[in-house]
C-alpha cells in the first residue's frame, strides 16, 4: 500500500486513578495518536505507547512525533509498504521502538482492514478471548492495597501482579498471601534494584510467585542470569528486551524464564511475532504487557495475546479501569471469565471515535506524504 497523509494527535487523557510504579506516578496519559491514510482512501490508526516523559524508557511523545514527522514518513513515501516490510525500511533508524510501532500498528490496521481480516487472524492467532490479569500500583497503605486486589480478584481477573520498590516488596507479598491464600500472584520492580539486594529475592522465592518481572536494570541482561541462577522464582524480562536480538540473546545467557512482550517496546507486531515464534522454539512461555494505552493501543495487544505461545495472563486493562472515556467503541470491557474478547471485525474491530481523538488533543499535525 501507498501511504499519502499522516496524523499526528498530542493526546492527554486524564486517568481514573493514578499509577505509581518503582519509577514514578502516572495521572495524566500523555499519547501520540496516529491517523494514516493510505491511496485507496482507507483509514488506519495506531498508537505510540511512549510517555509524557522519559520514564519507563528513552522515547517520549515528543521524540516518537520527531521521529515519525522527520524521518519515517519520508522513508515511507513512495514505497509499496506492508506491516511485515516497515521494519526492515526503517531499519537505519536505531532505536525508537515506540516511534516504529505507533507507525506499524497503523499499517496492521490497513492491511486488515484492506483483506477484510481482524489482524488476530493476520498474525496467526489461536483464541478468541485472552485472559487478562491486574497490574496493582504502589500503594503504600496496607488496606487500600488489600482492598484492591479482592475487587480485582471479585471482577475475575486471572492473577494480581503486584508493583514493588525497595521498601514495598517482602511486606505486600506477605499480605497479600495471608489475605488471599494461593492466588496467583507476581511482582514487577521495573529495575529498581540491584544484585546487591539478592537477599529481598531469596524471601520472596518463599512465596510461590508466579515470576519476578523486570527486577535490575533496565537495560542488563548478565546481571538478571546471575540473580537467575541465585533464586527459584522464575525472571521474566520486560524492559530488557527491546528486540528479538535481545530475547535470544536472554536465551543464551539464561537471564530470564518468561518474556514479557510489549507490543510498542519491541517495535511492533512483526517483532512481536518474531520473538514469540522464538521463544516458542526454546519452550520460554510469553504474555503481553501494557502501558496503559487507551483503547486503540489495547487492541494491537489483544491481537498479539491470540498467539499460542502466550501462556499467562495478560497486562490489558479494560478501558473501564484507567478511562472516563475511552477514544473507541465499544469500549474494552473484561467478561465475567476475565478475559477480553478478540474482534472479529477487519483490523483492529473496533471504532476510533475520531471526534473524541480530537477533542482531547493539546496538539495537531498533518503532514502530506
Ligand atoms: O512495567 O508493566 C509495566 C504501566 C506503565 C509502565 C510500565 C508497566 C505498566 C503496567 C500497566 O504494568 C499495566 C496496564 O497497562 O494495564
Ligand atoms: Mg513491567
Amino acid at each position: 500500500m501507498r501511504i499519502r497523509k499522516v496524523t499526528l494527535h498530542y493526546v492527554k487523557l486524564p486517568m481514573k486513578q493514578s499509577f505509581t510504579t518503582s519509577f514514578g506516578t502516572e495521572s495524566v496519559r500523555h499519547t501520540l495518536i496516529l491517523k494514516v491514510e493510505e491511496s485507496g482512501g482507507e483509514v488506519g490508526w495506531g498508537e505510540v505507547v511512549a510517555d509524557g516523559g522519559p520514564w519507563y524508557s528513552y522515547e517520549t511523545v515528543h521524540t516518537a512525533w520527531h521521529v515519525i514527522r522527520d524521518y519515517i514518513v519520508r522513508m515511507i513515501a513512495g514505497k509499496d509498504v506492508t506491516p511485515e516490510n516497515f521494519p526492515r525500511i526503517v531499519s537505519r533508524i536505531r532505536g525508537h521502538n515506540m516511534a516504529k510501532a505507533g507507525v506499524e500498528f497503523a499499517l496492521w490496521d490497513l492491511k486488515g482492514k484492506i483483506e477484510g481480516k481482524p489482524i488476530k487472524d493476520l498474525l496467526g492467532g489461536v483464541r478468541d478471548e485472552v485472559p487478562i490479569g491486574l497490574s496493582v500500583g504502589v500503594i503504600g497503605d496496607v488496606k487500600r492495597l488489600l482492598d484492591e486486589v479482592e475487587a480485582g480478584l471479585n471482577a475475575g481477573y486471572h492473577r494480581i501482579k503486584l508493583k514493588i520498590k525497595p521498601g514495598w516488596d517482602v511486606n505486600p507479598v506477605k499480605l497479600i498471601r495471608e489475605e488471599f491464600g494461593d492466588i496467583p500472584l507476581q511482582v514487577d520492580a521495573n529495575a529498581a534494584y540491584t544484585l546487591s539486594d539478592v537477599g529481598v529475592f531469596r524471601e520472596l522465592d518463599n512465596y510461590g510467585l508466579l515470576m519476578i518481572e523486570q527486577p535490575l536494570h533496565y537495560d542488563d541482561l548478565v546481571e538478571h542470569a546471575e540473580l537467575q541462577k541465585a533464586i527459584k522464582t522464575p525472571i521474566c524480562l520486560d524492559e530488557s528486551i527491546k528486540s528479538l536480538r535481545d530475547a535470544k540473546a536472554a536465551h543464551k545467557l539464561g537471564s530470564c524464564r518468561v518474556i514479557n512482550i510489549k507490543p510498542g517496546r519491541v517495535g511492533g507486531l512483526t517483532e512481536t511475532k518474531a520473538i514469540h515464534d522464538f521463544a516458542e522454539s526454546v519452550g520460554m512461555p510469553v504474555w503481553i504487557g501494557g502501558m496503559i494505552e487507551t483503547g486503540i493501543g489495547r487492541s494491537f495487544a489483544v491481537a498479539a495475546a491470540t498467539l499460542p505461545n502466550v501462556k499467562y495472563p495478560n497486562d490489558i486493562s479494560p478501558s473501564t479501569r484507567f478511562w472516563e472515556e475511552d477514544l473507541i467503541e465499544p469500549p474494552w470491557l473484561l467478561t465475567s471469565n476475565g478475559t477480553l474478547r478478540a474482534p472479529n471485525k477487519p483490523g483492529i474491530g473496533v471504532e476510533v471515535i475520531e471526534e473524541r481523538v480530537l477533542r482531547k488533543s493539546v496538539k495537531i499535525e498533518v503532514v502530506t506524504v
